[in-house]
């Protein structure tokens, strides 16, 4: 199974612990194509790697390539909101996991979507439930 996980990464990365831990479970399902994601080294800043139209053509090709898109939302980010709306155009089976926070409510256009599974978790331990319920179905 090919897995595209979604994470903020020029939008900040003050979750990226958390991006972390959640691929490293994906990773007993299948493959991670957005490993990088969660890796804890890379900053927002860092853009000593390949170039912009590289970047969103590689993630495009293993978007429509991936069997499903989880994305960790509490944070937002541009480009997982258009990663989001790419999915939904390729028809991908979507879970979006966030951690509630009344001063930041979810976009209703990610809770309103109705072909993106939301869901609200409090600890990382209760998003590894909803992410194997979601591959399971
Ligand atoms: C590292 C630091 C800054 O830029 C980089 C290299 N950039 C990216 N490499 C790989 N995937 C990326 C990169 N920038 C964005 N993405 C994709 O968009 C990832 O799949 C994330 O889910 C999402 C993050 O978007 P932003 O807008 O928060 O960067």
């Amino acid at each position: 199974m090919k897995i595209y996980f979604a994470g903020s990464i020029r939008g900040g990365r003050a979750d990226a612990e958390i991006y972390h831990e959640m691929i490293l479970f994906l990773k007993s399902f299948g493959q991670v194509l957005t490993e990088h994601v969660g890796d804890t080294a890379l900053t927002e800043k860092g853009d000593d790697g390949p170039d912009d139209p590289y970047i969103h053509d590689r993630d495009m090709k293993w978007l429509r390539e991936c069997d499903l898109l989880i994305a960790e939302v509490s944070h937002p980010s541009l480009g997982v909101g258009y990663e989001l709306g790419r999915a939904v155009t390729l028809d991908k089976p979507i879970l979006c996991l966030h951690r509630p926070r009344p001063d930041r409510p979810l976009s209703a256009m990610i809770s309103g979507c109705g072909k993106i599974e939301t869901r609200a978790y409090a600890s990382v331990a209760e998003a590894k439930d909803m992410i194997r319920t979601f591959i399971k179905k």
